[in-house]
């Protein structure tokens, strides 16, 4: 029998797409048989059962007055090296280059064990030299010190390279969703609960309300598209952009047809009631959302962007649009939402590529051998 691992896993556990992904990785390793150590400055959402074989190490960040900032990656690289020599870890899982891969090669040197280390990239580690090129140095020295690194997207491979130019294989390793939670479900009460007609149309948007999300193009998208139909559009997640957004949707008269629900769990139970997700961003390295709605059979209509072109196979599942292009992205929901073969054909065809290519099943087995791996290498 192969030998199971003990891995730590690192992640912010508050921040979406990586959380989600670092956690669930870690539910499905342990379901495994590997034993799962959580080293992370909170309990990673979506935990919610108690497993024999999961642990959690918090991270205690102080704030000393006499320190500037609170020494968060000294804490996080500390908490590691204890843990590694303590519970005897085989490897680290990290998410992020920065700060996650660095503090773990500090953490390795720390404890002075041959403990490996896996790094997954997933965007918003890289996107960060949009605004910050002093930071592109540190990326790069966690990448080539890796043992091993992952990007959720070929499209997040080729940035990487363009932008760092690592000295370094990334190896694609899409995100996946458990297809026992994201399935389509009975949740039809719920539409009457939120005061949607039976005719109406349901368009939803699900993010952090960051700028990049683009949400006021959901916005104008959705009135365009409430003018020929009757519609309502549901907006999940809360953020740094929901006084804009919410000012727009009053601009364009929308009040009455447009729900802001702030941030929720069981998103299955939204996207069952939806016949549409839009997600619009100008930056998305692969996007989770969209892959969830999918597994619930919820066709997409995404940007030229980033990974999404991945995700959503451009009239296969749903359709990729110019970023920013308001009256294509309306013309097509109208297409989808008004023609229910063709619907019936894209919510099909979302089902088969998340089985196809997203299956967590799959995708668990792609890391595992990738952590295998690097003890044949010795
Ligand atoms: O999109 C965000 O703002 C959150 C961010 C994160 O770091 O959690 O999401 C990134 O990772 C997700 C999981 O791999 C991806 O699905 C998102 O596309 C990616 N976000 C961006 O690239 C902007």
């Amino acid at each position: 029998m192969t030998k199971k691992l003990r891995i730590g896993i690192t992640c912010y556990p508050t921040v979406g797409g990586s959380g989600v992904v670092a956690t669930e990785l870690g539910k499905l390793l342990a379901e495994k048989g590997h034993e799962i150590h959580f080293i992370s400055s909170g309990l990673p959402f979506r935990l919610r059962k108690m497993y024999h074989n999961i642990y959690y190490h918090q991270v205690e960040v102080n704030q000393y007055s006499v320190f500037q900032y609170p020494p968060y990656d000294i804490a996080l690289a500390s908490k590691m090296a204890e843990v590694i020599q303590r519970e005897n870890l085989d490897l680290l899982h990290v998410h992020y280059a920065i700060p996650h891969a660095v503090c773990a090669i500090l953490a390795k040197q720390m404890s002075g064990r041959d403990v490996k280390i896996v790094t997954t990239l997933h965007g918003t580690d890289i996107t960060v030299l949009g605004y910050d090129l002093t930071l592109t140095d540190a990326i790069r020295f966690g990448i080539e010190k890796s043992d091993t690194v992952t990007a959720v997207s070929h499209s997040l491979i080729n940035q990487t390279y363009e932008l760092i130019n690592p000295d370094k294989t990334i190896v694609p390793v899409y995100n996946f969703i458990d297809e026992r939670v994201y399935k389509r479900q009975e949740s039809a009460h719920l539409k009457e609960e939120f005061g949607i007609k039976p005719n109406e149309k349901v368009l939803i948007h699900v993010s952090n309300f960051r700028a990049v999300k683009r949400v006021p193009d959901v916005v104008k998208a959705f009135n365009q598209v409430a003018q020929k139909i009757d519609a309502k559009l549901l907006l999940i997640g809360d953020g740094p952009e929901i006084t804009v957004v919410s000012k727009l949707v009053d601009k364009l008269n929308l009040r009455d047809k447009v729900l802001f629900l702030g941030k929720q769990d069981n998103l299955e139970e939204l996207y069952s009631i939806s016949d549409l997700m839009l997600l619009l961003s100008e930056k998305e390295s692969f996007g989770l959302v969209a892959l969830e709605a999918m597994a619930c059979g919820v066709p997409c209509i995404g940007t030229n962007i980033g990974g999404l072109p991945e995700v959503i196979i451009d009239g296969v599942n749903g359709y990729i649009c110019e970023l920013g292009n308001v009256d294509e992205i309306s013309r097509k929901a109208l297409d989808i939402l008004t023609d229910a073969k063709l619907h019936n054909h894209f919510s099909e065809q979302s089902l088969r590529v998340v089985n196809e290519k997203f299956r967590a099943e799959i995708i668990v087995e792609q890391y595992e051998a990738l952590y295998y791996d690097l003890f044949k290498k010795g």
